[in-house]
């Protein structure tokens, strides 16, 4: 029988952070409709800032910071007992659009971005329990990526962001977060040396986190492989989560009964997370309306979430709830 609790309940039991993003978007776009909300603080113990955050959407001329967004999120997050992540601190995407054409010497843009970080993650000490410090700053062959930080400074930027991040929110878990790192690929490979380095020089993290945006779910992460991954980076002294999960399809080749393969999945990679000692799942949305990938990509289906557009919970919310209550 169809268990009477949330997700969230369930979650709880399971000592699971069972999160979603959401955008400020969401309350903007539907201002009538408050079913993101309630959705979220219902199904949903932990939530993740969207786009609020990051560098661009924060902060629109050289000396201005616009918190209203983040603030909504937040203090969403804060009043309803929700674990807060925050999205995040340093990232070569989503930069303002004054940061270039560059002007900046490299001990300028280091000045620079000391004082982001103490602002925004000083901001909010008291409330974002987790932030994602560093976000991508590997390349897809497992290099480090050239960006404007690295530039100027060389991975110790990767140093100073957690160690400035540290200093001002001493109580938050501090994470470096990767797409195509779910598996041991090349990658992944350069991303836990990257970490193995940090940790040799005494950088405080605490964590990775594995976007696990699966674009073309027939190309399935084995979860065998993913507790392997996990386990490796567990052994480094690392908490590990899923952080930006979402599951979409290769619209040319769209397995019969998607939204059941779909719901497998979900189900299959959350029992690997939790069998291998990773407590945190995060989906990126709540309902398929508000996915990223709806403007991303025509080739990839848009339905990836365990909620539909009209916040009616899909075969994957029923696949991940059957898979905590058995674990109750
Ligand atoms: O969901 C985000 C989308 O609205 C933005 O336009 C996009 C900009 O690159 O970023 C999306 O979120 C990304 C996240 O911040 C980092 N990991 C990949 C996510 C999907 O691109």
């Amino acid at each position: 029988m169809a268990s009477e609790k949330t997700l969230r309940q369930l979650a709880d039991e399971n000592d699971l952070t069972l999160g979603a993003s959401i955008t400020a978007d969401a309350f903007r776009k539907y201002p009538d409709d408050p079913d993101v909300a309630q959705t979220l603080t219902r199904e949903f113990n932990a939530v993740t800032t969207g786009n609020a955050l990051k560098m661009g959407p924060l902060r629109p001329d050289r000396n201005t910071y616009d918190f209203e967004d983040a603030d909504a999120i937040v203090n969403l997050g804060v009043a309803n007992d929700l674990l807060v992540r925050g999205h995040t601190l340093v990232w070569h995407n989503q930069t303002p659009g004054w940061f270039y054409p560059w002007d900046y010497t490299d001990d300028q843009l280091r000045t620079f971005l000391r004082d982001h970080i103490h602002t925004v993650a000083g901001r909010y000490r008291e409330k974002v329990d987790v932030w994602d410090v560093v976000n991508e700053a590997v390349a897809d062959d497992g290099t480090m990526r050239e960006t404007a930080w690295y530039d100027a400074m060389g991975e110790e930027y990767i140093d100073l962001a957690f160690q400035w991040a540290n200093e001002v929110a001493p109580e938050a878990d501090l994470f470096y977060n990767d797409y195509g790192i779910d598996e041991i690929n090349e990658k992944a490979d350069g991303v836990y040396a990257l970490l193995e380095r940090l940790i040799d020089r005494g950088v405080p993290i605490d964590g990775v986190g594995l976007q696990m945006h699966a674009f073309r779910a027939q190309e399935y992460v084995d979860p065998e492989a993913l507790g392997e991954n996990i386990r490796r980076f567990k052994d480094l002294g690392l908490d590990v989560h899923v952080t930006e999960m979402d599951v979409a399809y290769d619209r040319e080749n769209v397995p019969e009964n998607h939204l059941e393969h779909q719901a497998q999945y979900y189900r299959d990679i959350l029992e690997a997370c939790l069998d291998n000692g990773c407590d945190t799942l995060v989906t990126w949305g709540v309902h398929d309306t508000a996915s990223w990938l709806r403007n991303y990509d025509q080739t990839i289906t848009d339905d990836p979430l365990l909620f539909d557009e009209d916040f009616d919970p899909k075969p994957a919310y029923f696949a991940i709830k059957d898979l905590l209550e058995s674990r109750v």
